[in-house]
């Protein structure tokens, strides 16, 4: 297999940027979208209905909790935070994030958080199969255990022109393909998402999905060392909306492209199918690179809008990670 060279970290050109080591509190959150004293006073413990791309209600802490899955792991959270991924914005509003999400086995709107009380992630497998001399299938949990936890801040840029930055908790990618020894012949990383459509409704529903939810990507793409394997956010867990107990994230792409709730990994010779491409290939492509200068055919990309502030920034080509990412595409 093919073993890149991969740039310092100090590289990146967000390492000048201010860091932002605290999570926006609610109360930030309502200052910043322009709520008196006064109103964030008369708020407590309701909700509050936002326009635009904000969430519909905020979250708080204790509606977070019934959002992340109780695991045996719960005090390997948060995990020590990795500096060398430095945002140039402040993190997004945990509360916020929960409520804004893209999960479509749940939901076709961004309520996801509404329908997955019953989603069950555990006990949970995840397979390693394909192109590899050592196939294998863990349990979530003695997996967790197994791999050094680190904290990333990272951008998320969804195809739908809406953005993000969260620290996600987990480990690289490369560090799960290399302990099943991937073949010279292994040349794409192809992954699939949980079928099950009694709990997750619009597996059922919207029935003209090929569900379950699948992806991919080239094996230098999932070498890369931004390439990530989460079972974490903002410091605990990962909850159910953002993909538990495991997904992975792909900064650098739209969003689509970072699978949630996965089982299985597969390591193949030919170019995987993916869910949108092979949906919609006019619009989504397979490599589907975060870039503003390239339009989608019915919007623009030249910008972005933060989900909690509402603040509209330039996107960035590959998302500002170029410094890692560039030279996979020259
Ligand atoms: N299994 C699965 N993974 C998925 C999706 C999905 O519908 N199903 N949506 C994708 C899209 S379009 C985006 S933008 C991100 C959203 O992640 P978030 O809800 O954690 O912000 O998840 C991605 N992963
Ligand atoms: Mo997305």
């Amino acid at each position: 297999m093919a073993f890149i060279k991969i740039p310092p970290g100090w590289a990146m050109p967000e390492r000048q940027a201010t860091p932002e080591s605290v999570y926006l509190s609610r109360r930030d959150v309502l200052k910043k979208l322009g709520f008196s004293a006064l109103g964030i006073a008369g708020l407590c413990g309701a909700y509050r209905q936002l326009s635009g791309p904000h969430a519909s209600a905020f979250a708080g802490p204790q509606e977070l909790d019934s959002f992340i899955p109780k695991s045996p792991n719960s005090g390997l959270y948060p995990a020590k935070r990795n500096p060398v991924f430095k945002l140039d914005r402040p993190i997004t509003n945990e509360f916020i994030a929960a409520k804004y999400n893209n999960f479509y086995e749940f939901s076709l709107k961004k309520n996801v958080w509404q329908h997955i009380s019953q989603f069950q992630t555990r006990p949970w497998s995840i397979e390693i199969k394909g192109e590899v001399e050592k196939p294998q299938t863990w349990g979530i949990d003695d997996l967790v255990r197994k791999m050094p936890l680190e904290e990333r801040l990272y951008r998320h840029r969804c195809v739908e022109a809406w953005s993000m930055a969260v620290p996600w908790t987990g480990f690289p990618l490369k560090a799960l393909l290399e302990q099943a020894m991937p073949k010279s012949s292994a040349k794409y990383v192809r992954f699939v998402t949980f079928l099950n459509p009694s709990v997750a409704v619009e597996q059922k529903k919207a029935h003209w999905y090929p569900w379950p939810y699948f992806e991919a990507l080239t094996i230098p793409e999932a070498l890369n060392e931004l390439t990530f394997v989460a079972t974490g956010i903002y410091g605990h867990e990962m909850t159910k909306q953002h993909g538990a107990p495991v997904r992975i994230v792909v900064p650098w792409k739209y969003g689509y492209k970072s699978i949630k709730s996965i089982v299985k990994i597969e390591l193949t010779r030919k170019q995987p199918a993916t869910f949108w491409n092979q949906l919609q290939p006019q619009e989504y492509g397979f490599v589907s690179n975060v870039d503003p200068d390239i339009p989608h055919p019915r919007w623009s990309q030249a910008k972005e809008t933060l989900i909690d502030t509402g603040e509209k920034r330039p996107t960035l080509k590959y998302n500002g990670y170029g410094e890692y990412v560039a030279r996979l595409y020259s």
